[in-house]
């Protein structure tokens, strides 16, 4: 039969100065990156970390690569070592690095080389507010980010927390580079929406991919 559904080629959009969302690029490989995070979280398990203000973050995160990015009741920083075992991350999966290189390229940054990768879990009712990634050394690379599972709504706005927001519905399989002008623009995700994606279950999954050492 026909299916005027089976197209499933990516499609951009550009989105700021300097970003740009890929519509569906991470789709085809889902079910590998999936995979992939189940192996990152057997080494290093989801955990709603706690921030320096004393809130739990209603996400769950864990990390792979060469470093990872944490939050306790003294501050945040990137570690090449899990605060909660004392051992390494687990490596970047060659899937990860992979996608994150093509989306890169796509967007028209060329050099891409992460060496931290934030895997963030969201459940309903999960949230990030507005905020600025600025714990990188290196402000020059872009940063990556994957969506896989259930929608949300993201939200970004630009240099300062007052300007104005921007809403865009992010996707099973969407993947948005942010460099250039747009790397420090503020930006949110809204609570989650409860539901059930056929391959990932009542879950979101967002991979952001940085070069946090110089
Ligand atoms: C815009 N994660 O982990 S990714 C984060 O969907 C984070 O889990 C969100 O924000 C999530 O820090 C959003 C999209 C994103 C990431 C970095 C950005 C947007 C950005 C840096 C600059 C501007
Ligand atoms: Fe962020």
């Amino acid at each position: 039969m026909l299916d005027l559904f089976a197209d499933e080629t990516p499609w951009s959009e550009p989105l700021a100065p300097g970003a740009v969302v890929l519509r569906r690029l991470a789709r085809e490989n889902g079910t590998t990156l999936l995979a992939a995070i189940d192996r990152v979280a057997a080494v290093s398990p989801f955990r709603q970390m706690v921030t320096p203000g004393g809130y739990t973050m209603s996400v769950a995160m864990t990390n792979c690569g060469p470093l990872g990015w944490s939050t306790d009741r003294h501050g945040y920083c990137y570690s090449p070592v899990d605060p909660l075992s004392g051992n390494l991350w687990a490596p970047m999966p060659d899937c990860f690095l992979a996608l994150a290189q093509d989306a890169a390229n796509r967007a028209g940054y060329p050099h891409f080389h992460p060496d931290a990768c934030l895997i963030n879990r969201y459940q309903p009712g999960a949230k990030l507010s507005l905020h600025q990634d600025k714990d990188e050394a290196c402000l020059d690379a872009p940063i990556v980010s994957v969506s896989l599972g259930l929608p949300a709504t993201f939200q970004f706005g630009g240099l300062t927390r007052s300007a104005p927001l921007q809403k865009i519905y992010l996707e099973h399989g969407d993947v948005v580079v942010w460099g250039g002008e747009s790397r420090l623009f503020y930006h949110a995700i809204l609570p989650l929406k409860a539901g059930n994606h056929p391959q990932v279950g009542p879950w979101r999954y967002n991979l952001t991919f940085r070069r946090a050492a110089q």
